[in-house]
């Protein structure tokens, strides 16, 4: 039976790979045109991306790379100003990119993020991407007043440590002013399940294009999606029985029992 205390109280939703399937034709194509303005010979193909998204943050991302494929650039003088300005372009081309509106929210997601307003279940993002791109993405998607619906939005460098770290997720649960057992996180990388697990949050991971053979240890369930009543989830590994083919409040509220 779940007791007052553990009742649902909010949802917390990653956003690249969860909300939508941004990296490979968003978050990739937007680092791949900020280097060409920049003049960089480097393409980062779909192979070496997902490589590259082990480290989490885009600034970050752009220094893995350096080190491992591009060291000559460390002798810049200012290197850190200078990712920080090229990462600044790239959040650019990710925004323009989002207006085209080419990449769509996941199956369910919008459903279930409408049901969950209607339930005064609360909603919030724990993110390592920038502000600006879930502005963005939500905009396009949901349309612009959709960024009032969310009570928190953690996002990018609001913490000092990214995703593994439980930071995002603690300083969300923070702002909330909720416990963990309270809240379930929705996320679709072993990053990100790691984070929202340090963090002591029930997990559900939807997988998403480049995270599907990744290690998920510890989730309530692996779907491979959110499922619509027209379309179910395909379950993946689950701790408990499912009595459903989508998910929706009765369903999330279900993984706290
Ligand atoms: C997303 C990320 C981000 C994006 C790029 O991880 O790691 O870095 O790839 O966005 P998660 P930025 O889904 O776990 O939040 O370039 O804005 O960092
Ligand atoms: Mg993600």
């Amino acid at each position: 039976m779940t007791n007052t205390q553990n009742k649902l109280q909010a949802v917390l939703f990653d956003v690249d790979g969860t909300l939508a399937d941004t990296e490979q034709d968003g978050h990739r194509l937007a680092f791949n045109a900020a280097f060409k303005q920049f003049n960089l010979n480097w393409n980062w193909d779909i192979d070496l991306y997902s490589e590259l998204l082990q480290v989490t943050g885009g600034k970050e991302r752009i220094r893995y790379y350096i080190e491992r494929y591009v060291p000559a650039t460390l002798n810049k003088s200012d290197l850190t100003d200078w990712i920080i300005s090229l990462h600044k372009t790239k959040t650019k081309y990710f925004e323009s990119l989002m207006e085209t509106g080419s990449i769509p929210l996941r199956p369910g997601v919008a459903r279930l993020i409408h049901e969950l307003r209607q339930e005064k279940i609360k909603l919030a993002i724990a993110t390592t991407t920038t502000m600006e791109n879930v502005t963005a993405l939500l905009k396009s998607t949901l349309g612009e007043e959709s960024i009032g619906w969310f009570d928190v939005i953690g996002a990018g460098d609001i913490v000092p440590m990214k995703k593994p770290a439980p930071d995002i997720y603690q300083w969300v649960l923070d702002q909330l002013k909720l416990t963990a057992q309270q809240c379930i996180a929705i996320e679709d990388s072993e990053n990100g399940l790691k984070s929202a697990l340090a963090a002591n949050l029930p997990t559900l991971i939807t997988v998403s294009g480049y995270t599907r053979l990744q290690d998920f240890n510890g989730a309530v369930a692996v779907l491979s999606d959110l499922g619509e009543p027209f379309q179910p989830f395909t379950q993946i590994k689950s701790m408990t029985t499912l009595d459903k083919e989508w998910v929706d409040y009765r369903f999330l509220s279900g993984l706290l029992r």
